[in-house]
């Protein structure tokens, strides 16, 4: 461990990261009268939205649904300007809710921690940050993010490439001038799928190296109109708390209460065409078998797929486009402006790796099995190490000096996604087994963070020094995550929701697909029954 000299500080409370979930915990924390403090890797607040900068970048759940619920003056105040907000848009929304509350003050930026070890005796969390210096607090809050550990792929010869690099996780803050040059883009999830129409734009040739295609609807993005804002803000508290407690996902959405199998192929057909038209994830409502009944799925896959061979002129880059090997909603889908249009122009070329690997990256671009392909610039849009990334890059000890990452080499254990057996005191927002990106994350994050801090008060009216789950309750919890995943399609993708994008990674289906108003309830039950299934000392 470095040593910087400096005091060793202690608060109640240190919490890592200070994106969404990180604010809110400062904000809530300290209302109850902890003190507290956020470390943060970046420069600046905002998580995600302070990262992905790249061309394109915005949200997939409505802006009038994807912002904090938790203060009315706030939600009145604020004002989005499109149905789907920008990345600068959040990220100046992250701002305000930060100045709006004097948040900053108990945020140090530019520090990442490094490890968070256990002290049984005192009880307490020692925090290292990366400049050695150590804090300890009673409670530590990983508030690090589900899609915060960006990855580069391992491909031959990366290091050697001689042209400029970015990645859609970590964009530069600069401005990015791609005028007139050959830009490779490789990756064809969410991120890839925003961003390329953008890049294609301005590149002079743009190619886009395809491993798996994705299915993307159309976002039909526009700017708000009053009425419709004024439809929201007059019924806020009523329209959040119907997304809280009455839907999965933590959005309102036009849920469909019929199966696709109670619909003629016609009525499927102007349905699909109805919800295509009004633009989103709307789309993956218009029935209710869609994600757990094969013959339903395909329904919606083959719609899609027709979708692609209208719009794509080019008949063999339609059915490259078009995936075949896993059901649709299986993986997230991904919501577009003028994806599938955008190989249409004579400027984009998709590279099939599937058929044609990438053999390496050479010093002038990237060679594949069938040939060499010359860039100047290259951009890895290639996800992150989702869930457990950036919580594994920690080296946390607890109980005993025992480590996190072995014990989740298995995959991932926590009860609720909340808390890990053998880690007292150590809290996670939107861990592994919580709805958290099958959800509105945002609506996660309120309840996760409303949990953990409300549970912390209580422990210090009960005169309580520890809190950890019960191994007998981890271990249902984790049971019943899995066999809720089971009974849905959603295991048949080798997608990232199952650690399948990472080498290695344990295949384990780590978010809970039961939705956020069962789990709510759930979490709510345990409260109400002193916290079942945690022990306390
Ligand atoms: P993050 O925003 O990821 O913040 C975590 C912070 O922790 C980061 O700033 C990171 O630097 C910091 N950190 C991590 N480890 C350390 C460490 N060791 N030391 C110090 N700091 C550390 N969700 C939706 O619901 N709807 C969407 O439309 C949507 N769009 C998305 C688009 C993109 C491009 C991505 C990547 C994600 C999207 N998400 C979306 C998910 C999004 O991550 C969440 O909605 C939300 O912003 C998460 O907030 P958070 O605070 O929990 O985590
Ligand atoms: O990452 P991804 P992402 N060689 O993992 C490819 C959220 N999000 O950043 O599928 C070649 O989806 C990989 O190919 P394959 C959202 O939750 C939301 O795009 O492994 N290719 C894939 O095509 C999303 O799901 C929005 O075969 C390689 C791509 O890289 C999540 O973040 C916007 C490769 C990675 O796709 C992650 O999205 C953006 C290799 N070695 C993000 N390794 C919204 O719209 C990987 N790939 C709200």
């Amino acid at each position: 461990m470095k040593d910087s000299g400096k005091a060793r500080r202690n608060f109640d409370v240190a919490i890592v990261g200070a994106g969404f979930s990180g604010l809110y915990l400062i904000y809530r924390l300290r209302r109850l009268g902890f003190t507290v403090r956020a470390f943060e890797t970046a420069s600046d607040i905002g998580g995600t939205w302070y990262w992905n900068r790249y061309p394109g970048a915005r949200c997939d759940v409505e802006s009038m649904q994807y912002s904090y619920s938790f203060d009315e003056d706030l939600q009145q105040e604020w004002n989005w300007s499109e149905r789907f907000a920008t990345q600068p848009e959040i990220l100046s929304y992250a701002q305000h809710v930060a100045q709006r509350f004097d948040l900053k003050r108990d945020v140090e930026l530019d520090t990442t921690i490094e490890s968070a070890v256990y002290d049984e005796a005192a009880p307490s969390w020692t925090l290292t940050t990366d400049k050695g210096e150590a804090v300890s607090a009673r409670f530590c809050v990983m508030a690090t993010g589900c899609l915060s550990a960006a990855r580069d792929p391992e491909i031959k010869g990366a290091e050697t490439f001689g042209g400029e690099v970015y990645r859609t996780g970590n964009w530069p803050h600069r401005p990015v001038d791609l005028a007139g040059k050959r830009v490779g883009v490789i990756g064809t999830g969410s991120s890839a799928i925003q961003a390329i129409p953008e890049i294609a734009k301005t590149a002079g040739h743009l190619l886009v190296f395809q491993r798996t295609p994705n299915f993307s609807v159309p976002a039909k993005n526009a700017a708000l109109s009053p009425d419709y804002v004024a439809s929201w803000k007059d019924d806020y508290p009523a329209l959040r708390k119907r997304a809280r407690e009455e839907t999965r996902s933590g959005t309102i959405y036009e849920f469909a209460t019929k199966s696709a199998h109670a619909a003629t192929e016609e009525e499927r057909e102007a349905e699909y065409q109805r919800r295509w038209d009004k633009g989103g994830a709307n789309f993956m409502h218009a029935y209710n078998d869609l994600v757990v009944d094969e013959a339903a799925n395909r329904t919606a896959a083959e719609f899609v797929h027709r979708k692609i061979r209208e719009i794509v002129k080019d008949a063999r880059t339609a059915d490259l486009l078009s995936p075949k090997d896993y059901p649709i909603f299986t993986k997230r889908i991904c919501v577009d402006t003028d994806y599938y249009a955008t190989f249409n122009r004579p400027n984009v070329t998709l590279v099939d790796i599937r058929t044609d690997p990438i053999d390496a990256i050479t010093p002038g671009g990237i060679r594949t099995a069938g040939g060499h392909y010359d860039l100047d610039v290259l951009i890895y849009a290639t996800g992150f190490d989702a869930m457990t990334g950036a919580l594994n890059r920690i080296d946390i000890r607890g109980r005993g000096g025992r480590d996190l990452r072995s014990k989740w080499a298995h995959g991932p254990r926590a009860y609720l996604g909340l808390m890990s057996a053998g880690f007292p005191n150590l809290f996670m927002v939107t861990g592994p087994g919580s709805p958290s990106v099958l959800s509105n994350v945002i609506t996660s994050i309120e309840q996760h963070v409303e949990f953990i801090t409300d549970c912390i008060a209580h422990m210090r009216e009960q005169a309580r020094a520890e809190i950890e789950p019960d191994a007998a309750a981890e271990d249902a919890w984790v049971a019943h995550v899995g066999e809720v995943a089971a009974g849905t399609l959603l295991t048949k993708a080798a997608s990232w929701y199952m650690g399948a994008n990472i080498p290695g990674k344990p295949r384990v289906f780590m978010p809970y697909v039961g939705g956020v108003d069962r789990y709510r309830r759930t979490c709510n039950e345990i409260v109400a029954k002193g916290y079942e299934g945690f022990v306390f000392a």
